[in-house]
């Protein structure tokens, strides 16, 4: 059976087009930084978001832990959300592998921390405390409903910062997406950022990897931490490859993926049993919402049931979904979707 896959836009399979460019890839040794194809990703990847230098990496995962590595030493202290991916879905690799301190800031609803939370958290000289090293803020927020940070918000972090002389990184997972809600250039959303990690094989389709970019210094330590942990690819050029389609040719179409979560979520607010968290909200390609009491399915009930369908989904709580809206979804997959929900929760 051919499935409708909203789990993730992790999901997303290479096109016919990324495989050809697959399979032609001039490559060489990446670790001896002489594969063409990595190296002309790289390139592009920095000119996009105004930064020196880029540097191409197995997951998004490995592109925050090495963004983390590289900023602090042992024992130094990073702001991260309560929400955040780097916090709770990268098995505490910031504290098992860099011994980097997390300091737990409450994602506000709007996928924010707060202004007065970081500059609260700063830590003062003191031989009790940690050293405060680094902000993290992700973008968009995954959890808090795949929401968009503001260019002005952004800025307003970076400006703490400076003025404490800080580190600041964005996990930009899905900053793409951010900067097409928002009607923006990724640049206005990163240019107050020291680092900034986004990915390749989310929304922008490619089937793996993630880019790290930063200054010159930056990109050259996180190379290092790249291969301590095991990361130097050879001929990833086959993946640099797909990541070029993924720049040239996907950034441009998010907004389609955004349109059909809203027509998605427009659609499953009219089934009985399910709340939506924000219908008329929604802003990228998430749509979250609960399960009403008086549904007497469990969530992992719903995910057979709709499999039986044809429709694969995801729960993201007890009584919680999150789907996820991508290329390979279209409009008629949107329609069977509300249509499986509506028959499953009859
Ligand atoms: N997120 C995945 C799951 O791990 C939850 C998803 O399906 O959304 N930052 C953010 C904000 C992410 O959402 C993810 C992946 C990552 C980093 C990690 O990327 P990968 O999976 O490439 O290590």
């Amino acid at each position: 059976m051919e499935y409708i896959d909203l789990r993730s836009d992790t999901v997303t399979k290479p096109t016919p087009e990324m495989r050809k460019a697959m399979a032609e890839a001039e490559v060489g040794d990446d670790v001896y930084m002489d594969d063409p194809t990595v190296n002309k990703l790289q390139d592009q990847a920095a000119l996009k978001f105004g930064k020196q230098d880029a540097l191409f990496v197995p997951s998004g995962t490995m592109g925050n832990l090495l963004a983390l590595l590289a900023h602090c030493q042992r024992g130094d202290e990073a702001m991260v959300g309560d929400k955040s991916h780097i916090y709770t879905n990268e098995a505490g690799g910031m504290s098992a592998l860099g011994g980097v301190h997390p300091r737990p800031l409450m994602n506000q609803r709007d996928g924010t921390l707060a202004l007065d939370d970081i500059r609260a958290s700063i830590q003062t000289e003191d031989v009790h405390h940690t050293i405060t090293r680094l902000i993290c803020i992700e973008n968009t927020q995954n959890v808090c409903g795949g929401v968009p940070l503001t260019a002005e918000y952004t800025a307003q972090v970076g400006r703490i910062a400076q003025e404490n002389n800080l580190r600041f990184h964005i996990d930009g997972a899905r900053i793409f997406n951010a900067a097409a809600a928002l009607n923006v250039d990724v640049k206005d959303l990163t240019a107050p950022a020291d680092s900034v990690m986004f990915c390749l094989s989310k929304g922008l389709v490619s089937p793996v990897g993630s880019m790290l970019v930063g200054t010159r210094d930056f990109i050259a330590r996180a190379r290092h931490l790249r291969k301590m942990v095991g990361g130097g690819m050879r001929q990833a050029g086959v993946l640099a490859a797909a990541g070029l389609i993924s720049l040239e040719k996907m950034t441009g179409r998010l907004g389609q993926d955004h349109a059909r979560a809203r027509k998605l979520a427009a659609g499953l607010k009219q089934v009985k049993g399910l709340v939506l968290d924000a219908a008329e909200g929604i802003s990228t390609n998430m749509v979250y919402f609960n399960l009403e009491d008086e549904v007497k399915l469990s969530v992992n009930q719903i995910v057979d049931k709709m499999k039986k369908r044809g429709v694969l989904v995801d729960w993201a709580g007890h009584r919680r979904f999150r789907l996820v809206t991508h290329y390979w979804v279209d409009d008629e997959g949107v329609e069977k979707t509300i249509k499986a929900f509506a028959k499953v929760l009859k």
